[in-house]
C-alpha cells in the first residue's frame, strides 16, 4: 500500500477504537463498535457507514463571503495529479483511521478536469486506477460513485435539463465515464442528484421539455449501465432547491410521480438527505416512510440542517431523537440493502484541523450506531407497533377489510351506516403518550 511508504497524513490522530459510553478520550467510539455482532452481522455490516470524499477532502471551508480555511498539510505536489494522488493516499489512511468501510465520489473530486473531455477522463482513469489499488490494500469499497454535473459553467443553466441540446451530449458523455468508472471500482449504487435540474425563472424555461430531456437522460444512463453490465442501484437523491430556485427532483414524492410518469420506476431508488428533506418542508423521516411504501429506499445521505437557515448547511447530525426515529422506519422497511449511511456532511468554516474531521465523524457515526440499537429495541418490546396495529383493526375484519379488498361500494357503506353503524365514536390519537413512551427509550 502506497501510504504505508508515505509519511502518515494524519500522524497524531490513532485508529478509533470503541471505548463504551463511560470513556472520556474523545477520540474513542462510545457507541459505535464495528465488530459487535448484532443479529448475526457486524455493527459495521448494519451500517455500512460512507465518507463524502468532497466534504472531507474538497470542500476548503469556503463561503460566499470568504476563501478556505481548512488546513489540510498533506495537498502538495509537483502538480494537480500528483496533488490528487497525495490527498487520495490522505483520504483513505483516514477511512481505514476512522473504521469506514466505504466511501462515495464525484468525478471531479477525486481527478481534476482538464481542458478538455479526453483529458478529463485521462486524468479520471488514473486516479481510478489508484482508487484501485488503495481499495485493494485497505478493504474500503466504494458505496456510490456520481458525476459533477454542477461547478463548471458550462452547466450553469442545467446539464440533462440544460436549454442548449451540446451541453446534454457534455453531460451524457461524462455519466458515461463515471458509470464505467463506477463500476469499475465496484460502486454497489450509482446516485443522480440533479444539481442544477431545475430553474431559476419560468419567463425562460419550457418547464415540460426540460422535465422530458431528464426523463430520456435516465433513460440513456439505464441503457448503458445494461450495455456495460452495471449492476449497481441507480439512486435518485432528492433536493428541492439550493443551487436553482427550483429542482424537479423536489422530494421524495415528486420524485416518485416523475419516475413512474416516465415509465423509470422498475430503475431507479432513493436517496434520501436529511438537509435536503427539511429543505422540502418534510421531516427526515417523512422522506424515509414515503420511500419506504413505494418499496423504493435505497440509500442515506446521513446529515443535518440548521432549522434557522434556508440553505444546505450539512453538519452532522448528533440528533439521537430525529435519527431513532428514521432508524425506526428504516428498520421496519427491512434496512438499506445496497445502499449505506453516507455522511454529506461537513467541518464548520472555524473547524479547520485534521482532528476536527475525525471528531465530526466520531460524532455522527456514534449518534447512528446510538439510534440503531434504540431502534432495534423499540421495534423488539413492539409497543408503537401494537399501538398502531390495533389503531386500523377496524379494517381487518369485516366491512373494513371489504374496504380494503376494494370489494365495497358507497351503496353498500351507506346502506351499512343507515341499518347498522349509526354514528362513529372518536377515539383518542394519544399522541402525548406515545412522545412520553419514546421519551422513555431515549433517556433511561
Ligand atoms: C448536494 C448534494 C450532493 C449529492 C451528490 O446538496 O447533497 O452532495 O449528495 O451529488
Ligand atoms: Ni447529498
Ligand atoms: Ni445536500
Amino acid at each position: 500500500m502506497k501510504t504505508r511508504r508515505a509519511p502518515a497524513r494524519f500522524p497524531r490522530l490513532p485508529v478509533i477504537a470503541h471505548e463504551g459510553p463511560g470513556t472520556d478520550n474523545p477520540l474513542a467510539f462510545r457507541h459505535y463498535n464495528p465488530d459487535e455482532v448484532v443479529d448475526g452481522r457486524t455493527m459495521a455490516e448494519h451500517l455500512r457507514f460512507s465518507i463524502a470524499y468532497w466534504h472531507a477532502f474538497r470542500g476548503t471551508g469556503s463561503d460566499p463571503f470568504g476563501p478556505g480555511t481548512i488546513n489540510r498539510p498533506w495537498e502538495t505536489g509537483r502538480d494537480p495529479l500528483s496533488i490528487a494522488k497525495a490527498r487520495m493516499d490522505a483520504a483513505f489512511e483516514f477511512f481505514v483511521k476512522i473504521r469506514a468501510p466505504f466511501y462515495c465520489f464525484h468525478d471531479r473530486d477525486i481527478a481534476p478536469e482538464g481542458r478538455t473531455l479526453r483529458e478529463s477522463n485521462r486524468l479520471l482513469d488514473a486516479m481510478a486506477d489508484h482508487a484501485r489499488d488503495l481499495q485493494k490494500a485497505t478493504g474500503v469499497r466504494l458505496l456510490w460513485g456520481t458525476a459533477n454535473l454542477f461547478s463548471n459553467p458550462r452547466y450553469m443553466c442545467g446539464a440533462a435539463t440544460n436549454p442548449d441540446a451540446h451541453v446534454f451530449a457534455y453531460a451524457a458523455a461524462q455519466v458515461k465515464k463515471a458509470l464505467e468508472v463506477t463500476k469499475r471500482l465496484g460502486g454497489e449504487n450509482y446516485v443522480f442528484w440533479g444539481g442544477r435540474e431545475g430553474y431559476e425563472t419560468l419567463l425562460n424555461t419550457n418547464l415540460k421539455r426540460e422535465q422530458e430531456h431528464l426523463a430520456t437522460f435516465l433513460h440513456l444512463a439505464v441503457d448503458h449501465a445494461k450495455a456495460i453490465g452495471f449492476k449497481g442501484q441507480f439512486l435518485i437523491e432528492p433536493k428541492p432547491k439550493e443551487p436553482t430556485k427550483h429542482q424537479y427532483d423536489f422530494d421524495v414524492a415528486s420524485g416518485i410521480a416523475f419516475l413512474r410518469t416516465f415509465g423509470l420506476d422498475r430503475h431507479f431508488k432513493f436517496n434520501i438527505e436529511t438537509n435536503h428533506a427539511t429543505l422540502a418542508g418534510h421531516t427526515f423521516q417523512h422522506e424515509i416512510e414515503v420511500a419506504a411504501a413505494a418499496g423504493m429506499l435505497g440509500s442515506i445521505d446521513a446529515n443535518a440542517g440548521d432549522l434557522l437557515l434556508g440553505w444546505d448547511t450539512d453538519q452532522f447530525n448528533t440528533d439521537v431523537r430525529e435519527l431513532t426515529l428514521a432508524m425506526i422506519s428504516i428498520l421496519r422497511a427491512g434496512g438499506l440493502g445496497s445502499g449505506g449511511f453516507n455522511f454529506d456532511a461537513k467541518l464548520r468554516r472555524t473547524s479547520i484541523d485534521p482532528a476536527d474531521l475525525f471528531h465530526a465523524h466520531i460524532g455522527g457515526m456514534d449518534a447512528y450506531a446510538l439510534a440503531f440499537k434504540l431502534a432495534r429495541q423499540i421495534l423488539t418490546e413492539g409497543k408503537f407497533e401494537a399501538f398502531v396495529q390495533e389503531r386500523y383493526a377496524s379494517y381487518d375484519t369485516g366491512y373494513g377489510r371489504a374496504i380494503e379488498k376494494r370489494r365495497t361500494s358507497f351503496r353498500d357503506l351507506e346502506k351499512l351506516v343507515l341499518t347498522q353503524l349509526g354514528e362513529p365514536k372518536p377515539r383518542s390519537g394519544r399522541q402525548e403518550y406515545l412522545e412520553n413512551l419514546l421519551m422513555s427509550y431515549l433517556h433511561r
